[in-house]
């Protein structure tokens, strides 16, 4: 292999043997320790180093790296002790994930290191949005995220590559090209020449190098980091290598054949670059023994410290505990409401329609928080599909009122880079119902993430939710208890204007992932008193919203008027009402007293009844509020059906429709 290395002083080179050659060495002895049973699963990067450390040694400490599984070199080169990463491997307490999650799988804000999930395409949009942060405070940084030629046929590469260059972000999107996604050899995987072909399509440069030369590697990632940062645009790299080993080591490589094995052995980038460093007579036969057993020494005494830990003691509170960030941004206690009863604020209030009220707690929300970033489809100067946010963009400027190309799982993805870098975002669905094509990036990276590593997903995402609006299947969904059996997530359904404007901005100032639904039925058609103030309800408070002796509706959203309507036309029947207002957490106080006014419980709500809320309300009270039921806990929800768009057939879809029965029914018990 002919090395180039340009302006590179000496001591450079042989730091960057050092290096390169620390990772492999521990490999070789991970290998040993998986044969001996003390690891369970190693996922090999040997014969792909040059990558991962020559790509880390070319960004500056606090540009985040995004690495994946074979990518041992980004976390010695960022100096991460491997004492601690032993404890990571191992599952142990004191590793960085405090034993909940595996192998590479965690990040680290002190390295400024985002690790993947499972799902490997995900990443790449967290390095959008990290990328947008610097860009909106003109900071002269990049981020940088991997992804195997396997991941690149996932929609995630595509959607990040694509806000990537319509928003001009300086991100690295590093392609490993190693010839195997598990035993998918690449020609099946893709049709193109070169993977690198594709940054043309995005509108974006792309170069391709040699995977296991680091030098060539360093130098072109070092030039590529000053272009992005000059001319603030991403750029795609596709480094060609090989995986030497199997896919993970219990895997093999049979699938592979055996000349490639002896092909890529002559281009191995560790034994090629000692070979040049010797050649050029920067290092001697005694230097590299010297090193070697240096750092093997180094190895033995830091997997000694590694291996000396304590054995895990699960405590279940800390386990429920971490799943959600401490609040550290709160309001006086006066603009807070955590009764379940009326708000009482020293400001006045005012008429307005529900969805004037949501546009007034996003209003004031953009101007308490400067960090504050908003994105949607169409919501800049458009306003939003509701209008929401019509003339938001005068005021707050394109920079942080965001139109956003139809990539929902990117912009998930970009929310959650903004929160590594502080900012907030709150994101528009344009319908609820879209959110099933950025739904592994909520379920899996934001309700995950503060669990794995600590790290704060400090997002909102607005659900424009529910039928009765003659939209059909797939404008008109109830999809909130796909999020409830997501732990990690907080789930809020406000019923009315004043709830709706309080609880939104609960949502933002919470540090955690929340979706907000919201009711398109209800936009225009509820109006209420909303005070002026800048005010919270707490989320995880239900609202006792009228008081009954024969029969306790638990509902939430329009299932409160519903319930309300019913009320007021059959007097003969006392209906008592609670509105939950969050769905996660549950206010279980608040359902076991409306369980104890009235003995009788009817659980109502929109969405269908198989799977829904109801079902997992009615197990609880069964549970813990057995003695206080006078009757079986009853559940009214819409048809086990999706949503049919005639009105006629929408109208019998409707739990609506069926409530009358219903109460009648439990009041005959
Ligand atoms: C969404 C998803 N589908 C499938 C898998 C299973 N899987 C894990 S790694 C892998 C191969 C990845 O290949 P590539 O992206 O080329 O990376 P490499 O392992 O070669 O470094 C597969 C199929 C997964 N983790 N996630």
């Amino acid at each position: 292999m002919a090395f180039d290395r340009k302006d590179i002083s000496d001591e450079q080179l042989l730091e960057f043997y050092r290096r390169l050659l620390y990772p492999r060495l521990i490999e070789e002895k991970m290998l040993i320790l998986l044969r001996q049973g003390k690891i369970s699963k190693w996922f090999s990067g040997i014969g792909q180093e040059a990558i991962a450390v020559g790509a880390t040694l070319a960004l500056e400490e606090d540009e985040w790296i995004l690495p994946l599984h074979r990518n041992l070199g980004v976390f010695t080169t960022r100096n991460m002790p491997l004492s601690k990463l032993f404890m990571q491997w191992q599952g142990s307490q004191e590793g960085y994930s405090k034993g909940r999650e595996r192998s590479f799988h965690f990040g680290n804000r002190e390295h400024h290191i985002c690790g993947m999930i499972s799902h490997l395409g995900p990443q790449l949009a967290i390095a959008d949005g990290i990328s947008l942060a610097h860009k909106l405070r003109q900071e002269k940084k990049i981020s940088l995220a991997f992804t195997g030629e396997g991941g690149t046929s996932e929609g995630d590469f595509h959607e990040a590559l694509n806000v990537a260059a319509v928003w001009d972000l300086p991100v690295i999107f590093l392609i490993e090209n190693n010839g195997y996604g598990l035993s998918t050899p690449t020609s099946e995987q893709y049709r193109c020449i070169s993977l690198v072909d594709k940054a043309k399509g995005y509108g974006m440069d792309g170069v391709q190098v040699d995977g296991n030369d680091i030098l060539q590697v360093y130098d072109t990632i070092k030039g590529v980091r000053d272009y992005c940062i000059r001319h603030q645009k991403p750029y795609l790299i596709e480094a060609m290598t090989f995986r030497m080993r199997g896919h993970e080591e219990a895997s093999g490589t049979k699938y592979v054949p055996s000349h490639l094995f002896d092909l890529w052995e002559k281009k191995d980038p560790v034994k090629n670059y000692e070979d040049y460093l010797l050649k050029n007579g920067l290092l001697t036969a005694g230097d590299i023994e010297k090193i070697k057993n240096e750092m093997k020494e180094l190895i033995e005494a830091e997997l000694a410290a590694g291996s000396n830990t304590s054995a895990v003691i699960a405590d279940t509170e800390e386990e429920l505990n971490d799943l959600y960030a401490g609040q550290t941004h709160t309001l006086p206690v006066s603009l807070i409401d955590n009764s379940n009863h009326d708000h009482d604020f020293i400001g006045g209030t005012v008429e307005l329609r529900y969805i004037n009220a949501i546009r007034e707690g996003l209003h004031q929300s953009m101007q308490q928080h400067s960090n504050l970033v908003l994105m949607g489809q169409d919501i800049a100067e458009y306003g939003g599909a509701f209008k929401i946010t019509e003339g938001f963009v005068s005021e707050f400027g394109k920079a942080r009122v965001r139109n956003t190309p139809i990539c929902e799982s990117a912009i998930v993805g970009a929310a959650l880079g903004l929160a590594l870098e502080g900012h907030k975002t709150v994101m528009e669905m344009q319908f609820a119902d879209f959110v099933t094509v950025g739904f592994n990036q909520i379920v899996n990276n934001l309700a995950k993430i503060h669990y794995r590593w600590g790290q704060a997903a400090d997002v909102v995402i607005r659900m424009p939710t529910g039928g009765g609006v003659g939209a059909g299947p797939f404008h008109s969904q109830s999809n909130e208890a796909w999020f409830v059996h997501t732990p990690g997530l907080k789930v809020v359904y406000p019923s009315t204007p004043a709830d709706a404007k309080g609880l939104l901005i609960a949502a933002i100032n919470d540090p955690n992932p929340v979706l907000f639904f919201e009711h398109k039925a209800l936009y225009r058609s509820v109006s209420g008193q909303v005070p002026t103030d800048y005010y919270e309800i707490e989320i995880g408070k239900a609202k006792h919203v009228r008081k009954g002796e024969d029969i306790s509706i638990i509902t939430y959203g329009s299932g409160v008027h519903w319930a309300e309507e019913y009320a007021a036309t059959h007097p003969h029947v006392s209906i008592d009402i609670l509105d939950l207002r969050t769905l996660l957490p549950l206010d279980y106080d608040a359902i076991r007293a409306a369980v104890q006014r009235t003995g009788r419980v009817l659980l109502l709500h929109e969405d269908t009844l198989t799977g829904g809320i109801g079902g997992e309300i009615a197990a609880w009270i069964g549970e813990h509020c057995f003695e206080l039921l006078d009757a079986p806990v009853m559940r009214c929800a819409s048809l086990d059906t999706p949503i049919p768009f005639s009105i006629e057939l929408e109208n019998n879809f409707l739990a609506k429709s069926r409530l009358a029965s219903m109460v009648e029914q439990l009041m005959r018990y």
